[in-house]
Protein backbone atom coordinates (compact mmCIF):
# COMPACT_ATOMS: atom_id res chain seq x y z
CA UNK A 1 0.00 0.00 0.00
CA UNK A 2 1.49 3.77 -0.78
CA UNK A 3 1.74 5.45 2.71
CA UNK A 4 -0.02 8.76 2.42
CA UNK A 5 1.02 12.61 2.15
CA UNK A 6 2.12 12.58 5.81
CA UNK A 7 3.83 15.41 7.08
CA UNK A 8 5.45 13.98 10.47
CA UNK A 9 5.92 17.96 12.63
CA UNK A 10 9.12 17.38 14.47
CA UNK A 11 8.05 19.30 18.32
CA UNK A 12 5.02 16.55 17.98
CA UNK A 13 7.85 13.52 17.57
CA UNK A 14 10.44 15.41 19.71
CA UNK A 15 7.78 15.48 22.41
CA UNK A 16 6.62 11.83 22.17
CA UNK A 17 10.55 10.93 22.68
CA UNK A 18 10.55 12.81 26.34
CA UNK A 19 7.50 11.16 26.80
CA UNK A 20 9.08 7.87 26.44
CA UNK A 21 11.70 9.06 28.73
CA UNK A 22 9.08 9.43 31.11
CA UNK A 23 7.75 5.96 30.24
CA UNK A 24 10.97 4.27 31.00
CA UNK A 25 11.42 6.29 34.23
CA UNK A 26 7.67 5.51 35.54
CA UNK A 27 8.16 2.16 34.75
CA UNK A 28 11.67 1.46 36.45
CA UNK A 29 9.80 2.84 39.72
CA UNK A 30 6.89 0.04 39.13
CA UNK A 31 9.13 -2.53 38.80
CA UNK A 32 10.79 -2.03 42.05
CA UNK A 33 7.64 -1.39 43.84
CA UNK A 34 6.64 -5.14 42.09
CA UNK A 35 9.55 -6.23 44.02
CA UNK A 36 9.03 -4.88 47.52
CA UNK A 37 5.59 -6.47 46.81
CA UNK A 38 7.02 -10.08 45.95
CA UNK A 39 10.10 -9.50 48.44
CA UNK A 40 8.26 -7.85 51.26
CA UNK A 41 4.59 -8.76 50.94
CA UNK A 42 3.18 -5.07 51.08
CA UNK A 43 0.66 -5.28 48.73
CA UNK A 44 1.77 -1.44 47.30
CA UNK A 45 2.76 -2.01 43.50
CA UNK A 46 -0.40 -0.52 42.24
CA UNK A 47 -1.03 0.20 37.96
CA UNK A 48 1.64 1.31 36.87
CA UNK A 49 1.64 5.48 35.92
CA UNK A 50 3.38 4.77 33.04
CA UNK A 51 -0.05 3.35 31.30
CA UNK A 52 -1.45 6.91 31.39
CA UNK A 53 1.67 8.49 29.66
CA UNK A 54 1.61 6.07 26.86
CA UNK A 55 -1.84 6.09 26.09
CA UNK A 56 -1.54 9.82 25.78
CA UNK A 57 1.44 9.06 23.44
CA UNK A 58 -0.47 6.71 21.96
CA UNK A 59 -2.83 9.51 20.77
CA UNK A 60 -0.35 11.76 20.00
CA UNK A 61 1.61 9.01 17.57
CA UNK A 62 -1.55 8.20 15.83
CA UNK A 63 -2.42 12.40 15.18
CA UNK A 64 0.87 12.66 14.29
CA UNK A 65 2.64 9.76 13.41
CA UNK A 66 0.94 7.34 11.53
CA UNK A 67 3.63 4.66 10.88
CA UNK A 68 4.53 4.21 14.77
CA UNK A 69 1.23 2.50 15.31
CA UNK A 70 1.68 -0.62 14.92
CA UNK A 71 4.82 -0.38 17.52
CA UNK A 72 2.79 1.40 19.91
CA UNK A 73 -0.14 -1.43 19.42
CA UNK A 74 2.88 -3.84 20.46
CA UNK A 75 4.06 -1.88 23.05
CA UNK A 76 0.61 -2.04 24.72
CA UNK A 77 0.33 -5.67 24.15
CA UNK A 78 3.38 -6.00 26.04
CA UNK A 79 2.54 -3.84 28.72
CA UNK A 80 -0.29 -5.77 29.58
CA UNK A 81 1.23 -9.23 29.06
CA UNK A 82 3.60 -8.23 32.03
CA UNK A 83 1.06 -6.59 34.05
CA UNK A 84 -0.67 -9.66 34.44
CA UNK A 85 2.39 -11.63 35.11
CA UNK A 86 3.56 -8.88 37.84
CA UNK A 87 -0.82 -9.49 39.05
CA UNK A 88 -0.32 -13.53 39.18
CA UNK A 89 2.94 -13.00 41.44
CA UNK A 90 2.21 -10.17 43.57
CA UNK A 91 -1.27 -11.79 44.63
CA UNK A 92 0.50 -15.15 45.22
CA UNK A 93 3.04 -12.96 47.63
CA UNK A 94 0.72 -11.40 49.43
CA UNK A 95 -0.85 -14.60 50.21
CA UNK A 96 2.10 -15.47 51.51
CA UNK A 97 2.95 -18.31 48.84
CA UNK A 98 5.90 -19.55 47.69
CA UNK A 99 6.94 -17.74 44.75
CA UNK A 100 7.56 -20.43 41.95
CA UNK A 101 11.33 -19.34 39.86
CA UNK A 102 9.77 -20.71 36.77
CA UNK A 103 6.32 -17.96 36.95
CA UNK A 104 9.02 -15.12 37.99
CA UNK A 105 11.51 -15.99 35.03
CA UNK A 106 8.37 -15.79 32.89
CA UNK A 107 7.24 -12.72 34.64
CA UNK A 108 11.02 -10.91 33.70
CA UNK A 109 10.93 -12.36 30.26
CA UNK A 110 7.42 -9.87 29.70
CA UNK A 111 9.87 -7.74 31.36
CA UNK A 112 12.42 -8.05 28.82
CA UNK A 113 9.99 -8.43 25.83
CA UNK A 114 8.06 -4.88 26.83
CA UNK A 115 11.83 -2.60 27.42
CA UNK A 116 12.01 -4.45 23.55
CA UNK A 117 9.29 -2.90 22.52
CA UNK A 118 9.29 0.21 23.90
CA UNK A 119 13.32 0.75 22.04
CA UNK A 120 11.41 -0.22 18.94
CA UNK A 121 9.20 2.61 19.56
CA UNK A 122 11.69 5.03 20.64
CA UNK A 123 14.02 3.88 17.48
CA UNK A 124 10.68 4.74 14.87
CA UNK A 125 10.59 8.40 16.81
CA UNK A 126 14.37 9.08 16.37
CA UNK A 127 13.98 7.81 12.41
CA UNK A 128 11.49 10.47 11.69
CA UNK A 129 12.97 12.74 13.77
CA UNK A 130 16.01 12.26 11.50
CA UNK A 131 13.95 12.20 8.03
CA UNK A 132 11.98 15.49 8.89
CA UNK A 133 12.54 18.88 7.83
CA UNK A 134 11.91 21.33 10.95
CA UNK A 135 11.00 23.95 9.10
CA UNK A 136 8.25 22.56 7.07
CA UNK A 137 7.30 18.93 8.60
CA UNK A 138 8.02 17.31 5.25
CA UNK A 139 9.87 14.27 5.16
CA UNK A 140 13.36 15.37 3.62
CA UNK A 141 16.24 13.69 1.92
CA UNK A 142 16.67 10.90 4.29
CA UNK A 143 14.88 8.17 3.55
CA UNK A 144 13.34 9.76 0.48
CA UNK A 145 16.08 7.70 -2.14
CA UNK A 146 14.29 4.80 0.10
CA UNK A 147 10.65 5.43 -0.64
CA UNK A 148 11.18 6.39 -4.62
CA UNK A 149 13.02 3.41 -5.10
CA UNK A 150 10.21 1.53 -3.65
CA UNK A 151 7.64 3.42 -5.70
CA UNK A 152 10.14 2.53 -9.34
CA UNK A 153 9.91 -1.40 -7.95
CA UNK A 154 5.62 -1.20 -7.57
CA UNK A 155 5.48 0.62 -11.01
CA UNK A 156 7.59 -1.53 -12.55
CA UNK A 157 6.28 -4.70 -11.41
CA UNK A 158 2.60 -3.05 -12.06
CA UNK A 159 2.84 -2.19 -15.11
CA UNK A 160 1.68 1.54 -13.83
CA UNK A 161 3.27 4.71 -14.75
CA UNK A 162 5.26 7.16 -11.62
CA UNK A 163 6.30 10.76 -12.65
CA UNK A 164 8.63 12.36 -10.47
CA UNK A 165 8.47 16.34 -10.17
CA UNK A 166 11.17 18.93 -9.09
CA UNK A 167 9.40 21.67 -8.36
CA UNK A 168 11.58 25.57 -6.99
CA UNK A 169 10.13 28.75 -6.00
CA UNK A 170 10.82 31.53 -8.08
CA UNK A 171 13.48 34.24 -7.86
CA UNK A 172 13.31 32.93 -4.22
CA UNK A 173 16.28 34.65 -2.89
CA UNK A 174 14.96 38.11 -3.93
CA UNK A 175 11.79 37.15 -1.59
CA UNK A 176 14.70 36.76 1.15
CA UNK A 177 16.51 40.29 -0.11
CA UNK A 178 13.02 42.22 0.38
CA UNK A 179 10.91 40.68 2.72
CA UNK A 180 13.45 39.31 5.46
CA UNK A 181 14.56 35.45 5.73
CA UNK A 182 11.52 35.12 8.16
CA UNK A 183 9.21 35.90 5.63
CA UNK A 184 11.08 33.11 3.80
CA UNK A 185 10.95 30.70 5.83
CA UNK A 186 7.12 31.60 6.22
CA UNK A 187 6.60 31.35 2.09
CA UNK A 188 8.14 27.75 2.62
CA UNK A 189 5.86 26.58 4.79
CA UNK A 190 2.79 27.96 3.05
CA UNK A 191 4.47 26.48 -0.02
CA UNK A 192 4.40 23.01 2.08
CA UNK A 193 1.09 23.09 3.15
CA UNK A 194 -0.31 24.13 -0.35
CA UNK A 195 1.32 21.39 -2.19
CA UNK A 196 -0.33 19.12 0.38
CA UNK A 197 -3.77 20.24 0.21
CA UNK A 198 -3.54 20.33 -3.68
CA UNK A 199 -1.98 16.66 -4.07
CA UNK A 200 -3.57 13.30 -3.69
CA UNK A 201 -3.30 11.64 -0.66
CA UNK A 202 -0.98 8.81 -1.96
CA UNK A 203 1.30 11.40 -3.66
CA UNK A 204 4.52 12.32 -1.92
CA UNK A 205 5.91 15.54 -1.02
CA UNK A 206 9.33 16.33 0.00
CA UNK A 207 11.50 19.25 1.00
CA UNK A 208 14.44 18.26 -1.74
CA UNK A 209 17.08 21.30 -0.62
CA UNK A 210 16.23 25.07 0.07
CA UNK A 211 13.60 26.19 -1.98
CA UNK A 212 13.05 23.28 -4.28
CA UNK A 213 10.66 20.15 -3.33
CA UNK A 214 10.54 17.09 -4.86
CA UNK A 215 6.94 15.10 -5.73
CA UNK A 216 6.49 11.41 -6.31
CA UNK A 217 2.97 11.09 -8.43
CA UNK A 218 2.05 7.34 -8.74
CA UNK A 219 -0.20 6.08 -10.81
CA UNK A 220 0.54 8.66 -12.86
CA UNK A 221 1.77 9.64 -16.80
CA UNK A 222 3.76 12.40 -17.83
CA UNK A 223 0.70 13.97 -20.05
CA UNK A 224 -1.67 13.88 -16.50
CA UNK A 225 1.28 15.16 -14.41
CA UNK A 226 2.01 17.63 -16.79
CA UNK A 227 -1.69 19.26 -16.66
CA UNK A 228 -2.09 18.33 -12.71
CA UNK A 229 0.91 20.50 -11.86
CA UNK A 230 -0.19 23.16 -14.56
CA UNK A 231 -3.05 23.54 -12.35
CA UNK A 232 -1.23 23.72 -9.26
CA UNK A 233 1.07 26.13 -10.69
CA UNK A 234 -1.55 28.37 -11.62
CA UNK A 235 -3.28 27.96 -8.20
CA UNK A 236 0.09 28.81 -6.24
CA UNK A 237 0.84 32.29 -8.30
CA UNK A 238 -2.73 33.21 -7.17
CA UNK A 239 -1.92 31.99 -3.83
CA UNK A 240 -2.31 34.97 -1.23
CA UNK A 241 0.93 35.41 1.23
CA UNK A 242 1.57 38.54 3.74
CA UNK A 243 5.43 39.68 4.00
CA UNK A 244 5.63 39.19 7.68
CA UNK A 245 5.24 43.38 8.27
CA UNK A 246 1.59 43.05 6.25
CA UNK A 247 2.48 43.38 2.63
CA UNK A 248 0.86 41.49 -0.21
CA UNK A 249 2.89 39.25 -2.03
CA UNK A 250 3.08 36.03 -4.23
CA UNK A 251 5.55 33.54 -5.49
CA UNK A 252 5.34 31.60 -8.56
CA UNK A 253 7.43 27.89 -8.81
CA UNK A 254 9.27 26.03 -12.24
CA UNK A 255 8.86 22.56 -12.39
CA UNK A 256 10.57 19.78 -13.76
CA UNK A 257 8.80 16.55 -14.72
CA UNK A 258 10.45 12.94 -15.57
CA UNK A 259 8.86 9.50 -15.59
CA UNK A 260 10.44 6.71 -13.60
CA UNK A 261 10.76 3.44 -16.20
CA UNK A 262 12.15 0.23 -15.50
CA UNK A 263 15.07 1.64 -17.31
CA UNK A 264 14.73 5.16 -14.95
CA UNK A 265 15.40 4.34 -12.09
CA UNK A 266 14.83 7.40 -9.19
CA UNK A 267 18.36 8.93 -9.56
CA UNK A 268 18.33 9.03 -12.98
CA UNK A 269 14.76 9.94 -12.86
CA UNK A 270 15.88 13.00 -10.54
CA UNK A 271 18.29 13.97 -12.81
CA UNK A 272 16.24 14.04 -16.01
CA UNK A 273 13.79 16.03 -14.13
CA UNK A 274 16.31 18.14 -12.95
CA UNK A 275 17.40 19.11 -16.51
CA UNK A 276 13.84 19.66 -17.24
CA UNK A 277 13.02 22.39 -14.56
CA UNK A 278 16.85 24.04 -15.74
CA UNK A 279 14.67 24.54 -19.37
CA UNK A 280 11.83 25.87 -17.66
CA UNK A 281 14.10 28.12 -15.82
CA UNK A 282 15.62 29.30 -19.37
CA UNK A 283 12.66 29.66 -21.04
CA UNK A 284 11.35 32.66 -18.29
CA UNK A 285 10.01 30.17 -15.58
CA UNK A 286 7.05 30.03 -14.06
CA UNK A 287 6.09 26.95 -16.01
CA UNK A 288 5.82 23.46 -16.50
CA UNK A 289 8.63 21.48 -18.72
CA UNK A 290 8.59 17.99 -18.60
CA UNK A 291 11.84 15.64 -20.00
CA UNK A 292 12.10 14.41 -22.83
CA UNK A 293 8.92 16.58 -24.47
CA UNK A 294 10.01 19.87 -23.79
CA UNK A 295 13.65 20.21 -23.70
CA UNK A 296 14.89 17.74 -26.50
CA UNK A 297 18.43 16.44 -25.94
P1 LIG B 1 15.56 30.85 -9.43
O1 LIG B 1 14.31 31.44 -9.94
O2 LIG B 1 16.60 30.72 -10.51
O3 LIG B 1 15.34 29.56 -8.75
O4 LIG B 1 16.16 31.88 -8.39
P2 LIG B 1 16.23 31.75 -6.83
O5 LIG B 1 16.53 33.09 -6.27
O6 LIG B 1 15.02 31.08 -6.33
O7 LIG B 1 17.43 30.73 -6.68
P3 LIG B 1 18.79 30.85 -5.92
O8 LIG B 1 19.38 29.45 -5.97
O9 LIG B 1 19.63 31.96 -6.46
O10 LIG B 1 18.42 31.21 -4.42
C1 LIG B 1 17.73 30.34 -3.61
C2 LIG B 1 17.47 31.06 -2.34
O11 LIG B 1 16.71 30.26 -1.43
C3 LIG B 1 18.72 31.47 -1.64
C4 LIG B 1 18.58 30.92 -0.24
O12 LIG B 1 18.98 31.85 0.73
C5 LIG B 1 17.09 30.65 -0.14
N1 LIG B 1 16.79 29.63 0.83
C6 LIG B 1 17.18 28.34 0.83
N2 LIG B 1 16.73 27.70 1.93
C7 LIG B 1 16.03 28.62 2.65
C8 LIG B 1 15.34 28.57 3.91
O13 LIG B 1 15.25 27.55 4.58
N3 LIG B 1 14.73 29.72 4.34
C9 LIG B 1 14.81 30.86 3.60
N4 LIG B 1 14.19 31.94 4.08
N5 LIG B 1 15.48 30.95 2.44
C10 LIG B 1 16.08 29.84 1.96
MG1 LIG C 1 16.81 26.27 -6.45
MG1 LIG D 1 14.50 29.12 -6.92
Amino acid sequence: MTPPVTTTMPQATEEALLMMDEVSTEHMAWLKRVHCTLLFHDDGHGDPHCRAIEDGLAKKVAENFGEGRAAFARLKQAREQMERMAGQLTAAATRGHRLDPQTYMAFMETVGNYHAEGRQVELLLHQALAETDPLTGLHNRRGMMRDLRREWVRATRTNTPCCLAIVDLDHFKAVNDVHGHLTGDQVLCAAARFFLRRLRPYDMVYRFGGEEFLFCLPNTAPKQARRVLDRLRLLMARLPLRSLDGKRMSVTVSIGVAEMTPDTPPDAAIALADQALYGAKEAGRNRVHVADEDDMG
